[in-house]
């Protein structure tokens, strides 16, 4: 029998790359550079399934009109990136990678709050300036977390692991917003009060913190107005997606200091930037690292090759979202 074809996108960790070379007929992108829309095309229309990432757009123009592919396995929880309807109109089924990277991704949500509220970032760059004059005071006060208020905006599950690690952690207050009502069972160990508006979050919340979904639906969901519901105390975490802060009036907010800081790992047009963010002292950038660490990256590919393999076998994949 021949084996399923299978074009990966980007390099991924060399146990996973071995085990699906295993298991499958296998194209590497050998060089890891990023797939123009031209490849994409041509590799929808030459595979049985595509693995791709979160920098793959994959919308309708590049499904096009009779792809071979039958399933995208993307390599990542959002799918923001995938046009869902039309995949769905071409029968092609896609899955994702749900709960792997759960634990790393709201480590870094705490990471950025840390770092942020504690202004490790512009620590660093004074010492590695060589501008550092020594202890005072009065130097580089920065803000406690510690029973502080955190809004979440989203309840799912990284929500729900930042909440845990600041409610038991840093013995914060959370209050959230969710679509859908959250039930006390997705609450348990949480002491968290669901507000009945994204304004009710912004309102009272030290920290906001957003794990949304991306797509249009959530495009500019923090936009100028709510931007100026935050207190200038206020800090704004986003590890979900970038378009779902308008990135231009979050640099206008920080700027005039309507806010008091930032810390993004994802943005509008990654890996590009909103003019004038590089040039502010009260954001924390980091490179898109949510799920960034070894365990995380080869649980995530696992996960890829579990929905790939059902898939073959004519099982459901076990996070077919599509
Ligand atoms: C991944 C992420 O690294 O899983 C996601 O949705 O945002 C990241 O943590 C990325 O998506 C890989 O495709």
């Amino acid at each position: 029998m021949t084996r399923p074809r299978l074009i990966v996108t980007r390099r991924w960790p060399a146990e996973v790359e071995r085990e699906l070379a295993e298991r499958f007929d296998v194209r590497l992108n050998a060089d890891d550079h990023p797939f123009t829309r031209d490849e994409m095309r041509a590799a929808l229309a030459s595979c049985d399934a595509l693995l791709p990432t979160v920098s793959d757009r994959i919308d309708a123009d590049v499904l096009g009109a009779a792809p071979s592919a039958k399933l995208i396995a993307n390599y990542g929880v959002g799918f923001s990136h995938i046009d869902i309807d039309a995949a769905r109109a071409r029968g092609i089924a896609v899955t994702n990678t749900p709960d792997v990277l759960t634990d790393c991704t709201a480590d870094l949500a705490i990471t950025l709050m840390l770092m942020v509220a504690r202004r490790a970032g512009e620590g660093e760059r004074e010492v590695r300036s060589g501008n550092w004059t020594g202890w005072r005071p009065t130097h580089m006060i920065g803000t406690k977390l510690s029973g502080k208020t955190l809004g979440l905006i989203g309840m799912g599950r990284i929500a729900r692991a930042v909440a845990m690690r600041a409610q038991h952690g840093f013995g914060m207050k959370i209050v959230f917003f969710n679509r859908s009502r959250v039930g006390a069972d997705a609450l348990a160990g949480l002491d968290a009060h669901q507000c009945d508006s994204v304004e009710e979050v912004l309102a009272q919340a030290d920290f906001v913190s957003l794990h949304c979904p991306g797509g249009a639906a959530t495009r500019h969901l923090i936009n100028r107005e709510r931007l100026a519901l935050m207190g200038p105390d206020a800090f704004l975490i986003n590890t979900a997606r970038g378009e779902v802060v308008d990135e231009a009036a979050l640099v206008d907010a920080l700027r005039d200091g309507t806010i008091a800081g930032a810390g993004l790992d994802v943005f509008e047009a990654e890996p590009k930037l909103s003019e004038g963010l590089l040039s502010l002292e009260n954001v924390v950038l980091l490179p898109h690292l949510g799920s960034a660490t070894r365990e995380t990256r080869v649980g995530m590919g696992m996960r890829v090759l579990d929905n790939v393999e059902a898939f073959f076998a004519g099982r459901t994949p076990p996070d077919r979202v599509a």
